[in-house]
């Protein structure tokens, strides 16, 4: 096609000449300058939560359970996150550890192998777990850790993590983590203080289910069970573009640790809280989203694709993350970079799939890049589907962020923008904590 390359030159002329007046858009050489400035937000419509694809308006309860929630579950599994299967058949666990006199006899730790296949070869989940040894049967928060369960506390009883992991993490050498990294990732994960409060911390390396490389889906859980969604490819066949992507994977993973959390009896399966921060932020509220026995659902910073609205581009945007990650989402996806407004969903739809169960959304001043006022504002757009539902949504009745380091935590939706940069702080589970505490009635 000897015409195509003079075709392609005068549009990445006009491409060029167009980032030099838009920001927030791709650049013709791929780089990106992300807008930070509220009044350069284009013009947006969001799609109406509460309104079927057909344009029938859901005024009551029923329309919304038979009708609209599982039409929006579809729209995200064809449009952002994919497909995934169910629970495998032949999953088995084993207890690898128990010890009963942790955390100075509070807690017991418990290390727990997901098995997926009948057999006991990979890949395998490892779930670690530390569970008061009072008040039993407890509440738990369940989360994907970036580093291995080993990352989390300096306990030198909690297995080394074997498996690839990211190289951005402390003591990780060639894509493995080392000795060096035990306990790196404890000021994310308060150990004691969750105990304290009467609840078990159950967390599982996201790694073990699904690396977070793009791979074209050869390993992780995408190896065992990917057919099962894709169906028999042959060479050269493209991949169904509502295939699950990572993301869709790991929140698969927490729903398979929420299966063996119901059949701990120390464990009450009915308050299990699913937390997460930044990518894995995102997962959590498609796990919660997807799965209605998660009883609460964190979103720490998840930004662009978690509870960001897409629509804004503030910061990350579409094409960005796509760019960036082009293994986190769906191949449908792709389609909406630099072209939001084409989604026939926005974020706020994500937060509603979670009503009428709690869902806290957390910002930090510091992470422009995730569009702490776009997290905000999924959560008021939520608000008619909690109160279709009957529960409080998010009190308030401001589109404007709330002062910093105010929590508003006495809703059904919970918020809080605080002080500091992308990351989990104590104050941020001290907030959860308290969310919890109200919505379990502790
Ligand atoms: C960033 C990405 C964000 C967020 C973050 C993380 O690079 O742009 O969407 O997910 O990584 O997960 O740490």
């Amino acid at each position: 096609m000897t015409g195509t390359p003079q075709m392609i030159k005068p549009l990445l002329r006009l491409t060029t000449i167009l980032s030099l007046s838009v920001i927030g858009i791709a650049h013709a050489d791929d780089s990106f300058e992300p807008n930070y400035d509220e009044s350069l937000i284009p013009e947006y419509t969001l799609p109406d939560a509460l309104t079927l694809q057909d344009g029938t308006a859901v005024a009551d309860v029923e329309t919304w359970k038979t009708k609209r929630r599982p039409e929006l579950i579809k729209l995200f599994e064809e449009h952002v996150y994919g497909r995934a299967p169910g629970k495998p058949e032949a999953m088995h666990f084993e207890t690898l550890d128990n010890e009963p006199q942790a955390l100075d006899g509070a807690a017991t730790r418990r290390q727990v192998r997901i098995y997926l296949t009948e057999g006991t070869e990979g890949p395998f989940l490892d779930l670690l777990m530390y569970v008061p040894n009072e008040g039993r049967p407890v509440p738990a928060f369940l989360g994907l850790n970036f580093y291995g369960n080993h990352s989390i506390a300096a306990d030198p009883n909690i297995r080394l993590n074997m498996n690839w992991m990211r190289d951005k993490g402390e003591g990780v050498v060639d894509n493995h983590a080392t000795d060096e990294s035990r306990g790196t990732s404890a000021s994310r994960w308060p150990v004691e203080m969750i105990v304290k409060r009467g609840y078990a911390l159950a967390t599982m390396y996201y790694g073990d289910i699904d690396p977070d490389t793009d791979d074209d889906f050869q390993n992780g859980v995408h190896a065992i069970f990917d057919k099962q969604v894709t169906g028999e490819l042959a060479e050269g066949d493209p991949r169904p573009t509502d295939a699950w992507g990572s993301i869709a994977t790991w929140a698969w993973g927490l729903s398979r640790s929420l299966d063996y959390l119901e059949e701990d009896p120390d464990i009450n399966a009915a308050r299990v809280a699913v937390m997460g921060h930044s990518r894995l932020g995102k997962t959590a509220l498609w796990a919660g989203a997807e799965d209605e026995r998660f009883a609460l659902v964190i979103s720490n910073n998840s930004g662009c694709g978690g509870a960001a609205l897409s629509r804004r581009a503030f910061g990350e945007t579409v094409w960005r993350i796509n760019t960036s990650f082009p293994h986190w989402f769906n191949d449908k996806f792709q389609e909406y970079n630099n072209n939001e407004s084409a989604l026939p969903i926005d974020q706020h739809e994500l937060i509603a799939l979670i009503a009428p169960r709690p869902v806290y959304i957390a910002s930090a001043v510091e992470d422009r890049w995730a569009d702490p006022h776009g997290e905000y504002l999924s959560g008021y757009h939520a608000n008619p589907v909690y109160q279709l539902l009957g529960t409080t949504g998010l009190p308030g009745e401001s589109t404007e962020l709330p002062p910093v380091d105010e929590p508003i935590k006495t809703g059904t939706i919970g918020y809080h923008i605080r002080t500091g940069k992308h990351d989990v702080t104590s104050f941020d589970w001290q907030q959860y904590l308290d969310f919890a505490d109200l919505h379990f009635n502790k």
